[in-house]
């Protein structure tokens, strides 16, 4: 397939390029290089030693010898440039990463939600009108989030995008009065997002659902949890093409982080009482669930395919214990700077991929080797003022300072 990889330089983005190359798809990123960018707004550094985008596709040349291309387009600006990639590379299918993902940066200014919401709702917005306008059969393989249920349970467990629902109706289908009758429907799960950043994924899951419906677009969303790891298969051939390793208050998420924190001697910053339970996923996962989804999509009439992208749930104060185990790390309570439940619970169904064949690599398994290779190896060159959480969800937050530090 020729797959045009949106967001391709990004920290899911270039390990699943990667992937889909060597298993000898045709890939083509696309990418502004805005998170690069963000990186020197924020005065932060991936912690691994990441090289330019033309480093990474000439070092994957030289390993492999199969050829990336790249396009420095703006998906969320550059319309014409995006449709004519469309038509003139006789694109299959479309892997959409390019948003900006950080929660914490997007309740950062007035300016950051608003980037926020213009750069990820007019990407979205964009990509769908440019397939219509391509007259191509694209599939769209779309990188959603778990955070657009919600982290809660009603006493069932999450399912994948749509809820079944039973109405007393007491008109009949012509809308005339009579006997209370059920009837059963499914709708879209309903949707409580927890930060601006979340917010777009869910203005994005409308849109899709419109797309399907009246342009019948064949699209997949993938409803991912927090990814964790940091290289791939691919990426672990050559130190050239080692992905991207997020540590900072802004776009470092919590394993990640704490996996950081302990490979320097950081107390682990657990925010409040660590109550918050969150589903987790390994980028080796993420590369291979994106294969799956690539390998069945749905027909031309569907409506969007949804599946949740996770293989399992833990709660925030446990991972750092764990962590806290395993490396010799100390855990500190922190102010929590986020507008969110001290404590949840979180069930998710995630057979769908399951039963197409992917087989979890789990937190048991990987963490170790996460600390050891990645985080002491790189631990050099981690900037510990950059470690807070300093993005406040309202006034009346404080930052994520430990009272030790
Ligand atoms: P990332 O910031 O590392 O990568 C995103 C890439 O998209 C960057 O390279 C950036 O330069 C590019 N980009 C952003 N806006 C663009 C635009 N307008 N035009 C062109 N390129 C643009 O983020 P990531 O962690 O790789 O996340 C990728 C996607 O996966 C996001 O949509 C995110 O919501 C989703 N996701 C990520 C996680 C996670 O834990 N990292 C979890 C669930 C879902
Ligand atoms: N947290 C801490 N200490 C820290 C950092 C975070 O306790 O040092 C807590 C947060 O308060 C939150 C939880 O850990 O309760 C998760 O935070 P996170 O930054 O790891 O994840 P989140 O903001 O939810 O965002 C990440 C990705 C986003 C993706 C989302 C998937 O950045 O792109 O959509 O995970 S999900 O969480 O399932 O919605």
């Amino acid at each position: 397939m020729k797959i045009a990889i949106l967001g391709g330089d990004g920290f899911c983005g270039w390990p699943t390029s990667l992937h889909l190359s060597n298993l000898g798809h045709d890939v083509v990123i696309v990418d502004n290089l805005s998170r690069r960018r963000i990186d020197e707004e924020l005065g932060a550094n991936s912690l691994t030693p990441i090289q330019s985008i033309e480093d990474r596709i000439a070092a994957w040349h030289e390993v492999s010898g199969k050829t990336v291309e790249f396009k420095n387009i703006d998906v969320a600006q550059d319309y014409d440039a995006l449709l004519s990639l469309i038509v003139d590379d006789q694109v299959d299918a479309i892997v959409h990463f390019a948003e900006q993902r950080a929660a914490p940066y997007s309740m950062k200014s007035p300016k950051n939600k608003r980037y926020t919401v213009d750069n990820n709702v007019n990407a979205t917005n964009n990509v769908l009108t440019a397939i219509v306008e391509s007259g191509r059969n694209v599939h769209l393989v779309h990188l959603g989030t778990m955070g657009v249920y919600g982290y809660g349970t009603a006493g069932m467990k999450i399912p994948e995008g749509y809820l079944d629902i039973e109405v007393v109706a007491d008109e009949d289908k012509n809308g005339n009065p009579a006997e209370p009758h059920r009837v059963q429907q499914q709708i879209l799960y309903p949707t409580n997002p927890g930060s601006v950043y979340h917010l777009t994924k869910v203005l994005d899951q409308n849109m899709f659902a419109y797309f399907a419906k009246n342009d019948q677009l064949r699209i997949t969303d993938l409803h991912q949890g927090i990814v964790w790891g940091t290289n791939t298969r691919e990426t672990a051939m050559d130190e050239r093409l080692v992905n991207r390793f997020d540590y900072d208050g802004d776009y470092g998420t919590v394993l990640n982080r704490f996996l950081m924190q302990a490979a320097v001697g950081y107390p682990l910053t657990v925010h409040g009482t660590g109550g918050q339970t969150r589903a987790f996923i390994h980028i080796q996962d993420t590369v291979r669930c994106i294969e799956i989804a690539l390998n069945n999509p749905p027909t031309r009439g569907d409506r969007v395919m949804i599946f949740n992208q996770m293989t399992e749930t833990h709660r925030v104060r446990d991972l750092a214990a764990l962590i806290a185990k395993i490396a010799d790390a100390k855990v500190e309570n922190v102010p929590n700077p986020r507008n969110e439940a001290a404590e949840n619970e979180l069930h998710v169904r995630n057979d769908t991929f399951l039963d197409l064949g992917l087989n979890p690599t789990k937190l048991a398994e990987g963490l170790l080797l996460e600390v050891t290779d990645i985080a002491r190896k790189y631990a050099d060159r981690a900037d510990r003022s950059k470690i807070p959480a300093t993005s406040l969800w309202t006034s009346n937050q404080q930052a994520g300072v430990p009272a030790s530090v």
